[in-house]
């Protein structure tokens, strides 16, 4: 051996660094979270990343939760993605996935560079301490939000460290594995071939996971209670109506699986009615908990048709549905409660942390304030609230939990969820109409010419709608004609028979409420007190 060689041979080696830490960090991830998944569909066991996903939503400062609804509403929108409340939740779901990914990657990178310069040491021992330094917490904040029992949370932390341990003795062995070769040239071209079965092994682990938990879910979600729908047997009340809908106006009874679902949480709450209980306490002479089964039977059923809209609900959005909804009046229920004198509020809180406090003059002066426990003749399904839910007239849903598991007499008004996080105090429902249909396929005739119907709803919460009217190209505003509408707890629909005129135009419409007040034309963004502003709809013939 020449002296000169000598350099090469002894040329440090230095192992794989932090894009391979990242890579192989990211790659051991995306199983970890299959099956992860996979033992969430089939037991009773936390799935970290949608529970990583919650937490933030609740833990993240108002203004920046605000700015992220916004802004998923926007584009799922924007980009025509389909009904906007579901859509958003698989983005939700899919940032809870992408976070975990990019919390393993950027410990993968850590993991890396630290047994890089500790050339010796214990690997796995460093792999299991980075495992737990992100299962630990993940273990945490998994428990914070799904508040099971003692014993089920307990059981639940020690699968996420365990996942996560396995992930970093995995990390670990990777590392070992690709730092085996000697000879420079050979380890790059046998770390790239150990990579590439890595990802094979692992895509084929999270496919298998996600595709089987998938199925699972899919079997788990399916209703299949469609025949013992109300609507499914009955005509609805304004079935003999005299104006019909504009062919194309959105339906006048939501189907249950079109209504919108928004709530802080990635996945429906499922809760079990054997255990569940309506705490009844605070300021009450005896504490009460009551089954589903002793409200149901104890009550004449109070039914009635309701719109409710989302305050984050655009101009023209579809984050707003109508059914009949069944439950108790809450009136009638205090009467038998017993509250203290001093009680003035009732503080509602839902199983998902989400709460609400209502003034109890509230309650006295309108007898429709209702506990529901059923849409359209069915028990609510687990995405709607499960087995309780509050109605109030004319309040958009922020101020309406569902998950209802206890209701705190109290002697103070405090804010609720939303308005904690910068949202509208009073958050009253605002008079909105939409052009849902320029129908040019429906022509009909009318005084000898061509009439085009035009046709949407208008709603103003429980005020009722008085008035809706039509303008086109920015000309004179029509009145419109007005159904009969489900209740004066719901929207309106209206129509007009435009007379056809050949061209591109602009038809606007605006609505008045019970009391005659005209909408606002002001456009407002749904922050803080809910949208407003004037919609039109172009159509060119
Ligand atoms: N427990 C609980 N109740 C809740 C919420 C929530 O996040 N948690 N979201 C509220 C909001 S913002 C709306 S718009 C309505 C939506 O009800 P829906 O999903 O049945 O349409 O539920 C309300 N009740
Ligand atoms: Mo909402």
């Amino acid at each position: 051996m020449s002296r000169s060689d000598a350099p090469t041979r002894t040329r440090r080696l230095d192992g794989p660094g932090v894009v391979s830490g990242a890579a192989v960090g990211v790659t051991l991830g995306a199983p970890l979270i299959a099956i992860s998944f996979l033992a969430w569909r089939f037991t009773r066991l936390p799935f970290v990343a949608f529970d990583a996903f919650d937490w933030m939503t609740r833990t993240l400062p108002g203004p920046i939760v605000t700015f992220g609804i916004e802004a998923v509403v926007g584009i799922v929108r924007g980009a025509h993605l389909g009904a906007t409340a579901e859509t958003a939740k698989t983005v939700e779901q899919a940032m809870g996935v992408a976070g975990v990914l990019a919390g393993c990657g950027l410990a993968g990178a850590a993991l890396f560079a630290l047994l890089r310069r500790a050339r010796s040491g214990w690997p796995y021992v460093a792999g299991a301490l980075t495992g737990a330094a992100l299962g630990v917490p993940a273990a945490l904040i998994s428990a914070s939000v799904n508040r099971t029992p003692e014993g089920e949370a307990i059981v639940g932390g020690a699968w996420i460290i365990a996942v996560f341990l396995t992930w970093g003795v995995a990390v670990a062995w990777s590392r070992h594995r690709m730092g085996r070769a000697r000879v420079a040239e050979v380890a790059r071209i046998d770390r790239r071939r150990f990579l590439l079965t890595l990802g094979g092994a692992s895509a084929v682990i999270t496919v298998a996971g996600a595709y089987v938990g998938t199925l699972r879910l899919e079997r788990r979600q399916s209703p299949g209670v469609a025949s013992g729908r109300w609507s499914a047997s009955h005509r609805l009340p304004n079935a003999g109506a005299e104006v019909q809908p504009a062919p194309g106006t959105r339906p006048e009874f939501t189907p249950l699986e079109e209504h919108y679902r928004i709530d802080i949480n990635t996945r429906p709450l499922e809760i079990d009615e054997k255990t569940w209980r309506l705490r009844v306490h605070g300021l009450v002479n005896a504490p009460l908990a009551l089954t589903l089964a002793d409200l149901r039977s104890q009550y004449a059923p109070l039914h009635q048709f309701v719109t409710i809209a989302c305050i984050s609900n655009p101009v023209a959005g579809d984050l707003i549905g109508t059914t009949r909804w069944t439950g108790i009046s809450l009136k009638r229920l205090l009467a038998d409660w017993r509250l203290k004198p001093a009680a003035t509020h009732l503080k509602i809180r839902s199983a998902d942390g989400f709460f609400e406090v209502v003034p109890l003059a509230t309650v006295m002066a309108d007898e429709r304030v209702m506990l529901a426990y059923e849409w359209d003749g069915v028990p609510l399904t687990a995405g709607h609230g499960f087995p309780l839910r509050i109605y109030i007239p004319n309040l958009y849903g922020m101020k309406q939990p569902k998950w209802i598991e206890s209701i705190e007499a109290t002697d103070h008004w405090e804010p609720g969820y939303w308005v904690d996080r910068g949202w509208d105090r009073e958050a009253r429902m605002k008079a909105t109409s939409v052009v849902d249909t320029v129908a040019i396929d429906a022509v009909v005739r009318g005084d000898g010419q061509r009439l085009v119907p035009i046709g949407g709803v208008a709603h103003a919460g429980a005020r009722g709608v008085s008035r809706v009217e039509v303008q086109v190209d920015g000309g004179e505003w029509h009145p419109a004609q007005l159904r009969t509408p489900l209740s004066g707890l719901t929207w309106v629909i209206w129509r007009f028979d435009w007379p056809f005129q050949k061209g591109r135009h602009t038809f606007s419409v605006r609505c008045y409420d019970g009391k005659g007040v005209v909408q606002s034309a002001d456009e407002a963004p749904p922050h803080p007190a809910g949208a407003s502003g004037i919609h039109s709809r172009n159509a060119a013939f």
